[in-house]
This record gives C-alpha cells, sequence and structure tokens, in this order.
C-alpha cells in the first residue's frame, strides 16, 4: 500500500465512509423470448452496443445466464424493476436477478 492509500485509507474510516456493497445484475435465458428482445433491453437499460449485446445475449442463450453489469443496490434494483416492466409489457417471460458480488 502506498502511503496515499494508507492516507485515504485513514481518512475514510475516519469519517466512516464504507465502500458500497455492489451487485451483478444477471440475465436468466427463457425458451419464449425473443434473441432480438433481450438485445433491445441489454442497449436500452445497460447501455450496451449492438455487439456487446449480442455476445451477452448468446452468452446467456447458452450458459443459461449472464451478467449485464455491476451495480450498487439502488441502482440494480431499478435495473431489475425496469426490465421486469418493459418485458411484462411486451408480454414476455424474460427473468432478472441481482447477486452480491
Ligand atoms: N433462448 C431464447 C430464444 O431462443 C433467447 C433468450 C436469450 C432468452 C437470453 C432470454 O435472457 C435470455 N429465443
Amino acid at each position: 500500500m502506498s502511503n496515499q492509500q494508507i492516507d485515504a485509507h485513514l481518512v475514510a474510516e475516519k469519517a466512516k465512509i464504507k465502500r458500497p456493497k455492489l451487485y451483478k445484475v444477471m440475465l436468466l435465458n427463457d425458451d419464449y423470448t425473443p434473441m432480438e428482445f433481450v438485445v433491445m433491453i441489454l442497449q436500452k437499460f445497460f447501455s450496451m452496443s449492438g455487439e456487446q449485446a449480442t455476445q451477452v445475449m448468446l452468452k446467456v442463450h447458452r450458459d443459461g445466464f449472464g451478467v449485464c453489469g455491476i451495480f450498487v443496490k439502488d441502482v440494480a434494483t431499478t435495473k431489475l424493476e425496469l426490465v421486469a416492466g418493459f418485458s411484462r409489457e411486451h408480454q414476455h417471460p424474460l427473468q432478472c436477478t441481482m447477486e452480491e458480488v
């Protein structure tokens, strides 16, 4: 650890600043949600490029799950709500979960 890191640590300790817990937001595979819809979700709510979104979607399709991003709790919870809401609106059974990193 550098002196600067030690100083930062001491300051944080004194101010009781804790690193926030981080959460992985993951998509789960299903047999019904169209691939294009999953790609759209990843672009719309997780700011992925078309190429990135396609890779993550195919990973989920192949392995059953895939990570969309890592966020603090409030943001992760909001992402879950947005995905659930948008999927229900379009009558797709797409499932999204979060898990502490
Ligand atoms: N398995 C779906 C299909 O074949 C595609 C899919 C990918 C669904 C990722 C959900 O999270 C998912 N149409």
